[in-house]
Parts: C-alpha cells; structure tokens; sequence
C-alpha cells in the first residue's frame, strides 16, 4: 500500500473496511464513517473548525477594510490557536484508536507510519 498522503479518500476508506473491524473502542464504525473520532470529540471539534473558519471570514473582512494590523494579527494568532488544539485532539485520538487498533492487531509496522504521519502532520500545526 502507497503512503497514505498519495492515497483518494475512497481508497483510505477502502483499505480501513478490510483491516478495521466495525466496532472500535464502543463505537459503530460504519454507522458514524470514522475509524477514530468519538462522536462527542466529532461535534467538539467540528463546532471548533466552524469558529476558526468564522474568524477567517472576519480577517478576510479586516484585510478588505483595511484594520489595523495589529487587530488582524491578533485574529490571526487566534486562528491558529484554534487550529493547533483542533490537530492536538485529533492526533491525540488518531493515536489512542488507530494506532493502539494497528498495534493491537500485531501490524507494529502500520502503526510505527501511523505514529510518524502524525508527528509530521503535529510539527505543521
Ligand atoms: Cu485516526
């Protein structure tokens, strides 16, 4: 199997269907479509990413009306704080299902890639 980042989506899902199990961690796999994401850490994070796309709109409209700088810097630091916490929790579940669900099902070398995407795609955030 190609590194994950080369991989479409359906592929992903493709490739999860035959090596997860439907049910991880309590959850109905195939009924909320994610391997990792509890349903309450879903809707916590999804409430998050539409505040952070909010306050893009709001810098988009600050840059347009030409703010002071400094206050769109500040929004902009926001954005990003934002952004940082929604990557944390996300690598924190990705790591507690998906990587303990390879290293459960013995494929060590799955969950050594799943661990270095996530400290890759951390050290962005
Ligand atoms: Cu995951």
């Amino acid at each position: 199997m190609r590194a994950a980042s080369s991989l479409h989506r359906s592929e992903v899902l493709a490739y999860n269907k035959r090596t997860h199990p439907r049910w991880i961690g309590g959850i109905d796999v195939a009924k909320h479509g994610s391997l990792h994401l509890e349903p309450e850490l879903s809707e916590k994070l999804h409430r998050k990413a539409k505040i952070a796309a909010g306050h893009v709109t709001g810098i988009a409209k600050m840059l347009e009306d030409d703010k002071y700088c400094i206050d769109i810097l500040k929004q902009i630091a926001a954005v990003q704080g934002t952004l940082t916490a929604i990557a944390r929790d996300l690598a924190h579940s990705h790591i507690i299902h998906c990587v303990r669900s390879s290293i459960d099902e013995g494929k060590g070398v799955r969950a050594v890639e799943e661990l270095l995407q996530t400290l890759k795609y951390l050290q962005r955030a």
